[in-house]
């Protein structure tokens, strides 16, 4: 796959402002905090706060119903004119919610016309969400990848909840690995634009994100965000004492991702579950049930 292949590619790639450097400065993204669960644990998290695979633990996004996510959705776009992007990212796993966040995109679809739909998720269930994912027109969506290799793996995941059954160890960081490999591929070849984040985590995988570049470019993923650790409090790493990344890490891991062939984002900011606006912007303030109302 390619960034430019097919004209939706690229009428929707010009409005993304993920997805496009140059969109950011000029188009907007609301994200819908719909998604409270999550079926995973990454040792980085800490459920009182936000997804951080998508986005900065610190203030806890407040929940909104589809209902709610969808007429919010609807005075925004009112108002803000360069809102090209509707996402869910969490603040748990949007498909571990599987209900409400199709149930928002939905009205959404109704309300609001000409936005793109992203989604972003650690990938578990992906496989099981494929159709309805193409149906309701969602052509963008991240999966977080740590890591192709589940030695790897069992450092980052403490469990992994699946069909009432709970794994530890490398036998959940294998099932995660397996459904997300999976699940990219499927989307890819239904013609979705797949972005894989892969959060670096110093002496965990950072040696090892070059192989997950190349393998997710394997499997039809457009663009690799290699994103800098963060540490929720209270989460497994910060007891372990672990520590973000510096700068120079990112940069040079940054530059063996696109060695390995991967097309690289370099300017995500880590955004929250409610974020409104521009990339770096957070407007959600400004867009209180008054104000839209
Ligand atoms: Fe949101 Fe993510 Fe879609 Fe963008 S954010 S769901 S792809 S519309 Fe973007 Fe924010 Fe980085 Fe995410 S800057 S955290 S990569
Ligand atoms: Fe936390 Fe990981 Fe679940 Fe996101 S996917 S909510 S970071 S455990």
């Amino acid at each position: 796959a390619d960034l430019s292949e097919t004209p939706l590619a690229l009428e929707t790639l010009r409005r993304h402002p993920c997805y496009n450097e140059e969109a950011h400065r000029y188009f907007a993204r609301i994200h819908l905090p719909v998604a409270p669960a999550c079926n995973i644990q990454c040792h980085y998290c800490n459920r009182k706060f936000d997804c951080v695979n998508e986005s900065r633990p610190g203030v806890v996004s407040e929940l909104l119903t589809p209902e709610q996510a969808a007429s919010k959705t609807y005075g925004v776009a009112a108002q803000l004119m360069q809102l090209s992007v509707v996402g869910i990212a969490g603040p748990g796993d949007p498909l571990a919610n599987a209900e409400a966040t199709f149930d928002t995109f939905r009205r959404v679809r109704e309300t609001v016309k000409d936005v793109i739909f992203c989604l972003s998720t650690n990938g578990l269930t992906l496989i099981r969400h494929i159709d309805r994912i193409v149906e309701l027109g969602i052509s963008h969506v991240t999966i977080t990848i740590n890591a192709v290799d589940p030695v790897v793996g069992s450092r980052i995941y403490g469990w992994v909840y699946d069909e009432g059954k709970r794994y530890a160890g490398e036998e959940a960081a294998r099932l995660l690995i397996d459904r997300q490999l999976a699940g990219l591929k499927m989307l890819a070849s239904r013609g979705v634009l797949c972005k894989v984040n892969s959060v670096l985590i110093p002496e965990v995988n950072d040696a090892h994100l070059p192989e997950v570049a190349r393998v997710v470019k394997e499997h039809g993923a457009v663009l690799h965000n290699i994103m800098p650790l963060i540490i929720a409090p209270g989460s497994r790493y910060e007891q372990e004492g672990m520590r973000a990344p510096r700068p120079r890490l990112v940069r040079q891991l940054q530059e063996q991702c696109a060695e390995a062939g991967a097309v690289i984002m370099r300017h995500c900011r880590q955004c929250r579950a409610d974020a409104i606006g521009l990339l770096g912007e957070d407007r959600n303030q400004d867009f209180t049930w008054e104000n839209i109302a």
